[in-house]
């Protein structure tokens, strides 16, 4: 993190009609061009190990006339364009497929080609714009799986969703099943590693124009969380996916499409995982769509003391709305129809609208 740099978390969120009324008066702004309007901003500023906190209101902001501020503000409330062919303008839900002998809540269950197409079609009926298929298992402790393992686990499986509703997208970390997918039918390449475990998936990305979704992580997935460190969490994620998009940039993969992850769990403790939650609505700050994927993860049943995967949906839900409620634009979740109810009954009570 450079010196003196500045960082913007959005604050003092409003939804629905009071949220339109204080753009109009002036009192408040679109987050990333959507419909939840902020008041406020801490205003972050300095570096990793010493930054100093201000909290400024939307018109303090706007009357700046710091050059740097007004363009992280200017990315923070630009409107995003669809993303993969896809309206943001409402949560989006990523259905997770793993097609994966080994994952850890789907373990055993859909691994046939069969099975998982199945279970594609039923998350995409459900309401998943999004189902994103996965061969290799990147829970904590896991291997790295062969490439020709993770090929013949996916590829017959998108063949088969050809002419599904739902965009297809790619969980892996490998640029020749990033090809062969998007061959087979995938629009967007879903990389835990950003692009790095394998650079050559930047030319893939471009080549194939694939959209990309570029997660953070710290260490891969088999010592990740042994000793997970940062000086600060939330900026470091921040200045990782910042370089990450210009590496993207510069390979010709536009910024349209492009979406940022924090990449909960990946190589973070229960202290990280809370701290990049609470502060999602700083990532507007790369401007482009955001995605989290809380869904079952173990700081859910870290907290609630749930060891079970399964018994983790509430949590779940309630990290979704969390994400949801901070602008997030897309959630990757297992149970869709679940998330659906919980987002939908969470938009009825906060914007007074019932779809
Ligand atoms: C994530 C992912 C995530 C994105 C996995 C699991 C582990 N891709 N792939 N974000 N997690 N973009 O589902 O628990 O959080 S695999």
């Amino acid at each position: 993190m450079a010196e003196g740099k500045l960082y913007l978390r959005p604050i003092g969120f409003l939804y629905g009609p009071p949220a339109e009324a204080a753009i109009e008066d002036g009192l408040a702004l679109p987050l990333a061009g959507g419909p939840i309007a902020f008041t406020a901003a801490v205003v972050i500023e300095g570096d990793l190990t010493s930054s100093q906190r201000r909290l400024v209101s939307v018109e303090a902001l706007e009357e700046s006339r710091d050059a740097d501020l007004g363009a992280v503000l200017e990315r923070v409330t630009r409107p995003r364009p669809p993303f993969a062919g896809l309206s943001l303008a409402r949560p989006t839900l990523m259905g997770i497929v793993n097609v994966t002998p080994d994952s850890f809540s789907d373990g055993g269950l859909y691994d046939e080609t069969e099975g998982a197409v199945a279970h594609a079609a039923e998350l995409a009926s459900e309401g998943a714009e999004i189902v994103d298929i996965g061969g290799e298992s990147t829970r904590p402790g896991s291997d790295a799986v062969a490439d020709d393992d993770e090929l013949s686990r996916v590829v017959p499986v998108l063949e088969e969703l050809k002419g599904s509703p739902a965009v297809i997208s790619i969980d892996t970390r490998k640029s020749t099943v990033a090809r062969a997918a998007a061959k087979a039918g995938a629009k967007i390449l879903n990389d835990v590693s950003a692009l790095t475990y394998d650079p050559a998936c930047l030319d893939v990305a471009a080549e194939e124009g694939l959209d990309v979704v570029l997660m953070h992580a710290q260490g891969v997935p088999k010592t990740m969380q042994d000793n997970p460190t940062y000086d600060d969490v939330v900026l470091e994620v921040f200045d990782y996916l910042e370089s990450r998009i210009e590496a993207c940039e510069a390979a010709g993969i536009g910024r349209a499409r492009i979406a940022a992850d924090p990449g909960l769990g990946f190589g973070k403790t229960l202290a990280h995982n809370l701290a990049l939650l609470a502060n999602l609505s700083l990532f507007h700050g790369l401007g482009v769509p955001l995605l989290v994927g809380a869904s079952r993860k173990r700081f859910i049943g870290g907290l609630g003391q749930n060891k079970d995967p399964k018994s983790r949906e509430p949590g779940s839900h309630a990290a979704a709305i969390a994400s949801a409620a901070q602008g997030v634009q897309i959630l990757r979740v297992h149970d869709v129809a679940g998330s659906r109810q919980a987002l939908a009954v969470w938009r009825a009570s906060m914007f007074g609208i019932e779809n």
